[in-house]
């Protein structure tokens, strides 16, 4: 019997040393130490055993028994210890590692708007909005140009019925504001307009623009200019030189282009500007008596001027961008220069 005890010991220590994880420590446990176990089954013989071997068999039992618990708690504990440390390894984080955090950035065609609305915050102007989908009277008939006009190129207007457009400019916002406020007024319209033009490097059929408006009485064309060549000095810098070209628009009377020295060349000459020296940056003029009297003013009492630009346009001479498509094909390795 104690040959048994002994062998039982030593083949369970085997075993226990053998084994790798909780499953296999608890199948063992059962099948040694439990109730039915082979310890317990030993410990059976025990009542053939004679009164002075009782004792000393039980002593060893018991010992073997406290024993072979404490070895199993041993190895419960290393197993625990590796399970949680193969646990660590899988799940391990490096927090120092530095994450890169990717900010996006503002659309050049925004950074310009802004930059554009700002300069004339600055000058006193507010921003006024209005409809994209317009009606061709506030597109074109309001603004001195009606239905026969040359300046009202049909082919180039998308019209949704006879009577509503996608408006051409953003003069009808203006219209529209006229209607409602009365003068002194000083205000932008930036915002889409859509025509009918093929894509290419200088075309797109929308495109964004800022046209600005300024009534109340005795204004000038020295007031006009003032304005704009203080707005080309913000925004092309106080080297810019400026000058003012004869022009027609229907809305205007008198009507002139701006233009700027040429960004690239300073004015010597060269491809960008098609060797004038000069690139042409805006429209204006005095607003047309016929343009008051359609919103209620009386053009002998009040006057103004007005004035419009492609945001696009000043865009590519500000960045020295040479197509327009850029804007609008939203290629991040164009779009991350900004
Ligand atoms: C331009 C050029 C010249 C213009 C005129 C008006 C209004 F509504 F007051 F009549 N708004 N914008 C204007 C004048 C726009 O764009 C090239």
């Amino acid at each position: 019997m104690r040959e048994d005890l002994i062998q039982l010991k030593e083949r369970t220590l085997e075993a226990l040393s053998n084994l790798q994880n909780m499953d296999e420590l608890n199948d063992l446990r059962v099948k040694i130490l439990g109730k039915k176990g082979e310890l317990t089954q030993v410990l059976r013989g025990m009542a053939k055993l004679t009164a002075e071997e009782r004792p000393v068999i039980g002593k060893l039992a018991n010992e073997i028994k406290d024993e072979l618990e404490s070895k199993f708690s041993e190895k419960m504990r290393l197993i625990k210890k590796a399970v949680q440390e193969q646990k660590m390894q899988q799940e391990f984080i490096d927090v120092t590692i530095p994450t890169k955090i990717s900010v996006g950035s503002k659309h050049p065609l925004t950074l310009v708007l802004d930059e554009i609305k700002e300069i004339f915050i600055g000058l006193g102007y507010e921003v006024a909005e209005g409809p994209e989908v317009e009606l061709d009277y506030y597109n074109f008939e309001a603004l001195n140009t009606p239905a026969d006009h040359p300046a009202r190129d049909v082919q180039d207007t998308f019209y949704i019925t006879e009577k509503i457009l996608l408006r051409t400019q953003t003069s009808p916002v203006q219209v529209r504001t006229m209607e409602k406020q009365s003068p002194p007024l000083k205000i932008i319209a930036p915002g889409r307009v859509y025509r009918s033009d093929s894509v290419d490097a200088t075309h797109s059929p929308m495109f964004h623009q800022v046209e600005g408006l300024t009534v109340g009485e005795g204004f000038t064309m020295g007031d006009l200019k003032g304005t704009l060549v203080k707005f080309v000095h913000e925004m092309f810098g106080r080297n810019r030189k400026a000058r003012f070209r004869p022009h027609f628009f229907p809305f205007t009377e008198p009507s002139a282009e701006m233009d700027i020295s040429c960004i690239a060349c300073e004015g010597k000459g060269c491809r960008v500007c098609s060797y004038t020296g000069w690139l042409e940056i805006l429209g204006c003029g005095m607003v047309h008596p016929n343009v008051f009297r359609n919103v209620g003013l009386d053009p002998e009492k009040v006057n103004g001027f007005a004035f419009g630009m492609g945001v696009e346009r000043i865009a590519m001479l500000k960045y020295g961008i040479n197509d327009m498509r850029l804007f609008f094909e939203n290629d991040l390795r164009f779009l991350r220069q900004f």
